[in-house]
C-alpha cells in the first residue's frame, strides 16, 4: 500500500517537473508498450515532424514506457493496407486519409464533399467538435479507434499537360484520384479521366506519364517531390482533407485508463502541433514550387462557379451512400461554425 503511493508520489513529483499534465502524473501504472505508428508521406514532410513529434510526447507522457516507432513513406504499406493491419491488430497505429475509410464506414466520406468548408480553421471547429467526434466514434465497431484529425489541407490540382484556368481544361486530362468513389464521380463529371490509385504508387505513375496529374495539398505536392514531374498548378482548393490518426481497437482494449489518458493527451498535442506546422509549411510550400519552375494559376470565380455546380450534383447523388441525418449533422455543425 504504501509502497504504492510513494510511486505515485514520485510519479507525480516526475510529472511536475517535466510540466506535464496531471495525467501522466497520476499514471503510475503504465507499461512498457511498443507502438509501430505508419504513414505514407516521407519523413521529410509534414506528416513525418508531426509523426516525431507524437513519438517524443508518447515517450515523455509515459516516463519512456511508450516506445512509439514510427514509420514513414508508406513503408508498413499503403493507407488502406495500414487501416487493415489495424484492424487485425498486425500494427498499432497509423495516420492517413479519412477517404480510404469508405470501405469501412462509408461515413467518413462527408470530409470528402467538395467545397465544404471556407477556411481551414471553420473545418477545424466541425472536426474537433462533436459532429467529428460522432465520426471516430462510429469506426469502433469496425476494430478501429479514431483518436483525433490532423491537417491534410485544402487539395489543388497539378498536371503535366496544361494549366487548368477553365473547367474544359480538365477534358480527357488522366487524374489520378484516391481509392473513393465520390472523387471518381466528381471528376469524371467535370470531364477529366479519373483513374483511382494509391498514393504510394502516385510518384512513379507522374514520372512515367501513366497519368497527366493528381490533386493535393501544396505541402504534398512540395515534400512528395510533385514538382520534379509535374509542371502547373491550378489552385482550385476543390476538397479540404482532414488526416486521421487511428489506433487499432484490440490494442487500446489492450490499455488501461491512465495508459489510454496519455494516448490521448500526445494525439491531442501532435494535432495541434500539426496543424500550426501545415499553415506555416503552405505559404512556404507555395514559394518554393514557384521557384522549382512550376506555373501556377488562380481559378476564374465564374469557372469555380461551374465546378461548384458539378459538385453540388455529386453532393446530391452522395446523400443516398452517406444517409441523411449524416448530411444534416454535418450541415448543423457547419453552420454552428459558421456563427
Ligand atoms: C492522397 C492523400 C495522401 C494521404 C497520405 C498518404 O492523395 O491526400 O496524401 O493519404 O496520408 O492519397
Amino acid at each position: 500500500m504504501k509502497k504504492t503511493m510513494l510511486k505515485t508520489l514520485t510519479a507525480a513529483a516526475l510529472g511536475l517537473a517535466l510540466g506535464v499534465s496531471a495525467v501522466s502524473a497520476s499514471a503510475a501504472d503504465i507499461s512498457t508498450r511498443l507502438i509501430r505508428f505508419g504513414y505514407g508521406l516521407n519523413q521529410d514532410s509534414k506528416q513525418g515532424r508531426a509523426a516525431d513529434y507524437f513519438v517524443q510526447r508518447m515517450s515523455e507522457l509515459s516516463g519512456g514506457k511508450f516506445k512509439v516507432k514510427a514509420f514513414g513513406g508508406a513503408s508498413l504499406g499503403s493507407d488502406i493496407q495500414m487501416q487493415n493491419a489495424l484492424i487485425g491488430g498486425a500494427q498499432e497505429m497509423m495516420v492517413g486519409s479519412t477517404s480510404t475509410l469508405v470501405g469501412i464506414d462509408k461515413r467518413m466520406g462527408v470530409w470528402d464533399l467538395p467545397f465544404l468548408f471556407d477556411s481551414a480553421e471553420q473545418a477545424d471547429k466541425v472536426l474537433d467538435g462533436p459532429y467529428g467526434q460522432k465520426l471516430l466514434d462510429n469506426l469502433q465497431d469496425q476494430g478501429l479507434v479514431g483518436l483525433v484529425y490532423w491537417e491534410n489541407g485544402f487539395r489543388n490540382m497539378t498536371n503535366s499537360k496544361r494549366p487548368i484556368e477553365k473547367m474544359s481544361d480538365m477534358d480527357g486530362v488522366k487524374l489520378r484520384v484516391m481509392q473513393n468513389p465520390m472523387y471518381l464521380d466528381l471528376f469524371k463529371s467535370m470531364g477529366a479521366n479519373a483513374v483511382p490509385m494509391s498514393f504510394s504508387e502516385l510518384f512513379t505513375a507522374l514520372e512515367t506519364k501513366a497519368v497527366d496529374g493528381q490533386e493535393n495539398p501544396v505541402t504534398t505536392i512540395e515534400s512528395s517531390k510533385f514538382y520534379e514531374v509535374q509542371k502547373y498548378l491550378s489552385l482550385t482548393q476543390h476538397v479540404y482533407s482532414p488526416w486521421i490518426v487511428l489506433m487499432s481497437k484490440s490494442f487500446w482494449d489492450k490499455l488501461n485508463d491512465d495508459e489510454k489518458a496519455i494516448v490521448m493527451q500526445a494525439a491531442r498535442d501532435s494535432r495541434d502541433f500539426e496543424r500550426k506546422d501545415s499553415r506555416e509549411q503552405s505559404v512556404k510550400a507555395m514559394a518554393f514550387l514557384k521557384e522549382h519552375g512550376m506555373e501556377i494559376n488562380e481559378v476564374a470565380p465564374e469557372e469555380l462557379a461551374k465546378m461548384r455546380e458539378k459538385a453540388a450534383a455529386v453532393i446530391q447523388t452522395q446523400a443516398s451512400v452517406l444517409g441523411q441525418d449524416t448530411l444534416d449533422g454535418l450541415n448543423a455543425a457547419i453552420a454552428a461554425a459558421k456563427q
